[in-house]
């Protein structure tokens, strides 16, 4: 008999089945062996009686915790009483024949069998092969899956391509001290901080482009909010009027893809009690000066000659923004010019600011992005003027020569974006192998340096 999976047990009522995964809990009541199986659809009790058959009892008596195993029997309905409404099987269970054990398990470091994994993240990460297990933990990783997918979904039907963008770069896009140097052959290279570059060469021959890429960031700090490895969903688009149509179509793809979260991700939302962030019609925009404003009014904090929000202005321009409006988001736009990488258009009518934007949700940035300098000879300009090399960007100012029309583009963090749905307190809980400047994999600090 074929495997079916514990989603499809409601199909088989009174029949029999088989079904394969991991003893995610055994409870030995004497008479009766239960077990809650867990395969990638779900989980199902099993209760395993001697009297149905003496040699799966057996079996089951030498069974430990995340043994896999094949198990055949009869689907029943469970009794009103003993349904769980928890589990999406909860209304059925399998009354064993059969049980053979495909693998053994070493005993556990900690207990699994809980609904709530309750480890101390460096625990949840030096054992990530273990703990990815549990279901609650899986499901952030379904969510991101979601994520990602609809991310490449949504721009296909808006015309965008997909392609690769290189991890090794010889030149640093966005400034800044925050890169891992590459020995490459001998020559200076770097591990890659944004496919910005390529983005932009790659539109110029196919106006919609996007890539699901990682990025490296060296970050000298520790914060919730982090990584040094991240995957970047970036986009980058020709003919548009003007940055607010960079801005729509960012909206447009945050939208969808929480509408998908929303449609397919239903049980993991469940199983953190967390609603989705609040988009509304229209997410409301405002200028850098006009969110420092805002914060003057709302506190008296005067950041109003800061280049930049920090964590609790962002912080405090959003929660001002719920209250005026409803919406979870926001976008803020014209930052100094001079406080961003080369690549952005700075506005015409008043050059010290630019139109680069960010959208912040809840406190925190998901993405960056604005239109670009497309005019070459105002390109090779700013490139002077950020004192940037330029026989490093070769290839990315002769793309420029030859007749770039206005564009513009983004990039959105899936781990933030997934730290945020989930209500996650630490971004490194959205990074399935997370890196940062105390781990790679292993705890640095109980490693030798090299
Ligand atoms: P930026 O540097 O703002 O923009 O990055 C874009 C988005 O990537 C995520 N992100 C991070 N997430 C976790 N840890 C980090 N260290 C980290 N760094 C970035 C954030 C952020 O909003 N080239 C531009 C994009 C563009 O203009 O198209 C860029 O890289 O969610």
């Amino acid at each position: 008999m074929s495997r079916i999976l514990v989603s499809d047990v409601k199909d088989f009522v009174g029949k029999q089945a088989t079904v394969m995964g991991w003893v995610r809990i055994r409870r030995d009541h004497g008479k009766l062996i239960f077990l809650d199986i867990r395969d990638r659809s779900g989980i199902i009790q099993v209760v395993v009686n001697p009297q149905v058959s003496e040699s799966a009892y057996k079996v089951a008596q030498e069974l430990g915790v995340e043994y896999a195993v094949s198990i055949k029997g009869q689907v029943n309905q469970r009794p009103g009483k003993s349904v769980n409404k928890d589990l999406e099987s909860g209304g059925f269970e399998l009354e064993a024949t059969e049980i053979k054990i495909l693998a053994k398990a070493a005993t556990l470091p900690f207990d699994m069998g809980s609904d709530d994994l309750k480890l101390e993240l460096p625990t949840l990460l030096d054992h990530r092969g273990i703990t990815l297990r549990h279901p609650k933990i899986a499901a952030i990783f379904k969510v991101q899956a979601a994520i990602i997918d609809e991310f490449r979904n949504y721009l296909k039907t808006q015309g965008f391509v997909e392609f690769q963008a290189p991890a090794i770069a010889p030149a640093v896009a966005e400034g800044g001290a925050a890169v891992f140097e590459v020995n490459y052959f001998g020559h200076k290279a770097y591990l890659s901080q944004s496919p910005q570059l390529y983005k932009q060469i790659v539109m110029s021959a196919f106006e919609r482009v996007f890539s699901v890429n990682k990025i490296f960031r060296a970050e000298p700090s520790v914060t919730t909010r982090h990584l040094t490895e991240v995957v970047s969903l970036d986009a980058e688009m020709a003919f548009i009027d003007s940055w607010l149509d960079v801005k729509d179509m960012a909206e447009q793809v945050v939208r969808s893809i929480l509408k998908r979260v929303e449609d397919t991700c239903a049980k993991e939302l469940k199983m953190y009690k967390v609603e989705l962030p609040k988009m509304i019609d229209k997410t409301p925009y405002l200028s850098l000066k006009e969110a420092q404003e805002k914060i003057f009014k709302n506190s008296g904090r005067d950041v109003r000659e800061e280049k930049d929000l920090n964590p609790e202005d962002e912080r405090e321009i959003c929660e001002i923004i719920k209250k005026e409006t409803g919406s979870d988001f926001v976008f803020i736009y014209g930052y100094p010019t001079k406080h961003k990488p080369f690549y952005v258009y700075p506005n015409p009518e008043n050059p010290e600011v630019n139109e680069g934007m960010d959208l912040l949700c809840k406190g925190l940035e998901w993405l960056s992005g604005g239109r670009r300098v497309n005019d070459y000879d105002q390109l090779t300009k700013q490139v002077k003027d950020w004192k940037l090399d330029p026989n490093k960007i070769k290839l990315f100012l002769e793309a420029f020569q030859y007749g770039v029309p206005p564009e513009g583009g983004f990039a959105l963090g899936a781990e933030r974006m997934t730290m945020q749905i989930l209500e996650l307190s630490n971004v490194r809980e959205a990074s399935i192998f997370p890196r940062d400047m105390e781990r790679i994999d292993e705890r640095l600090s109980t490693q030798k340096k090299s």
